[in-house]
């Protein structure tokens, strides 16, 4: 399998598995779970023709483990926009987590905290590198650190995702670092 297709058959994945399950007809169950059958026929029906064997090698060689199976199911481990709940346990984050964004949302960030904008849960990375990948997406990267350790203290609850995102409702301003705390 090229590099061409199974960046298209991952983009294809996370698109009706995160965004748009109905675009398929396909319906996700509360945890964001689909039958790997079920997903496979419904792409087919739609136009989009891929194999298991495919869907197997995307799962395993995803850049960012975006997607785990369990027994004969799959679904996106991070970046929702639909409600899901993923059932995830509340846990401990480390004393700093990084958010990778733009200068362009700065102003705003400040004003408001960070956001989940589109998606379920604003996203955070455990190191600096990939808030950096993260924020390059869009233009020159911006790392913001966040004052995790204090959020846990003060009530916030975090998960981290299967594949190792962190996630929160929300950062507000006072969290957040604009200079490299160290
Ligand atoms: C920004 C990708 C203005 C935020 C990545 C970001 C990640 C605000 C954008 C995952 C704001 C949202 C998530 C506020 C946040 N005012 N802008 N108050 N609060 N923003 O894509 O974190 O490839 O929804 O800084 O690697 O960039 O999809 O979130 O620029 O892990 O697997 O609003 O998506 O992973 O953008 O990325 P996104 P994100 P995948």
């Amino acid at each position: 399998m090229d590099e061409r297709r199974t960046v298209k058959v991952s983009r294809y994945l996370s698109k009706h598995l995160r965004h748009q399950p109905e675009r398929i007809g396909l319906t996700l169950d509360p945890a964001g779970w689909v039958e790997i059958d079920t997903l496979i026929a419904a792409a087919a029906e739609h136009g989009f023709r891929f194999t298991r064997e495919e869907l197997d090698h995307v799962v395993a060689t995803n850049d960012k483990r975006r997607f785990a199976v369990e027994g004969t199911r799959i679904r996106a481990s991070q970046g929702h926009s639909i409600d899901v709940d993923l059932g995830l346990p509340p846990a401990t984050p480390p004393p700093y987590l990084y958010h990778g964004t733009v200068a362009g949302a700065l102003d705003s960030i400040r004003e408001t905290g960070l956001r989940p904008m589109s998606r379920h849960a604003v996203h955070l990375s455990a190191d600096r590198e990939t808030a950096t990948r993260v924020g390059a997406r869009r233009g020159r990267p911006v790392v913001l650190a966040v004052d995790a350790g204090a959020m846990h203290r003060d009530g916030h609850v975090f998960h981290v995702s299967a594949n190792g995102v962190w996630l929160t409702d929300g950062v507000p301003p006072r969290y957040l670092r604009f200079a490299d705390p160290g």
